[in-house]
């Protein structure tokens, strides 16, 4: 790697140097539609020339196949859609297990948040395999820890936390045949300022950690991140990011489905992520929830792209 220049010298852990792209076109699980060209515009954006130019190998593996909501029916509004949510998930966690089984790095994009209920149960299951602890970094305005009881809209996006710690409908709990797939004590939320009455209580029974918007205006977002780094890398061995785009402030991420005032700024945002790159067991990314209808000229999935590089390595000297 000596003729790559400095801030190009790709930093994942375990010298993971292939990441593998996924896209996930998921648009079942919220009521907005749109997320469902997520990974369409984060390839518009350039995504994967910018990994490349980091020193990656990068191979997209293209989209896993979703049903479109007009083709299909909601049998349980307090679970809407939830057939073709665990059909497809399933087909995602079997394709980044087999990811991480190689030895790569899995990047996968959605689509709604239900994303990380895949990609989360595959990087469960491989370290499972291997008598290893995986972590969970959540990067959302939204706790997503509600259950089919607490729900206020029935749209499992908003359960995809809770179902990784394994609340809720088991169909989606169970998803590899095991549940769960994280102890609260190794889930970290942050950057969170939207919370449902009835979720509180069960972000409470499940005892995980939250360091809210409050925190990061107290304390700064180094500090928050660097405490949830310490615990994280002490106390698991691959860490799992999943960034909900909706985390940072609408004015600069106004393309998402469920927008709310008051979130990360872009500095704030990218030192979160260049922090992760430097805590040597990242083992999985995620993003999710880029709405393009709403956008403007794709500046959100280019923002998200960039917080990806940031996250992956990409350093301003
Ligand atoms: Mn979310």
């Amino acid at each position: 790697m000596n003729d790559v220049p400095e801030d190009r010298v790709p930093t994942t852990p375990r010298g993971k140097h292939q990441i593998d792209i996924l896209g996930f076109p998921m648009d079942l699980g919220a009521d907005r539609r749109g997320v469902g060209m997520g990974p369409s515009a984060l390839r518009i954006a350039g995504i994967r020339r910018r990994l490349v130019d980091l020193g990656y190998q990068v191979r997209d593996l293209g989209d896993i196949p979703v049903e479109i909501p007009e083709s299909q029916t909601i049998s349980n509004p307090r679970l809407k859609f939830l057939d073709e949510v665990v059909d497809k998930s399933g087909l995602l966690a079997s394709a980044v297990l087999d990811s991480l089984d190689r030895g790569h790095f899995p990047l996968a994009m959605g689509g709604d948040h239900t994303v990380s209920i895949g990609s989360l149960a595959a990087q469960s299951a491989h370290c499972r395999a291997r008598g290893l602890r995986p972590g969970v970094l959540w990067i959302d305005a939204h706790a997503d820890m509600n259950d089919e009881q607490t729900t206020p809209s029935g749209n499992i996006h908003g359960m995809a936390l809770a179902v990784s710690l394994g609340f809720g409908e088991e169909r989606l709990t169970r998803l590899l045949g095991f549940s769960p797939k994280l102890e609260p004590e190794h889930a970290f939320l942050v950057g969170v300022r939207s919370i449902d009455q009835d979720e509180r209580k069960l972000i409470r029974r499940a005892g995980l950690t939250v360091r809210t918007m409050a925190d990061i205006d107290r304390r700064g977002a180094a500090s928050v991140i660097e405490e949830i780094l310490e615990s994280l890398t002490r106390d698991v061995d691959a860490i799992h990011v999943t960034l909900d785009v909706d985390a940072v402030d609408p004015s600069l991420a106004q393309g998402v489905g469920t927008p709310v005032a008051g979130g990360l700024t872009y500095r704030e945002a990218h030192l979160i992520m260049e922090t992760i790159a430097g805590c040597g067991k990242l083992s999985g990314l995620d993003v999710a929830e880029i709405n393009p209808t709403l956008d403007n000229r794709n500046r959100t999935a280019v923002l998200t792209a960039e917080l990806v590089s940031s996250c992956l390595g990409k350093r301003i000297l």
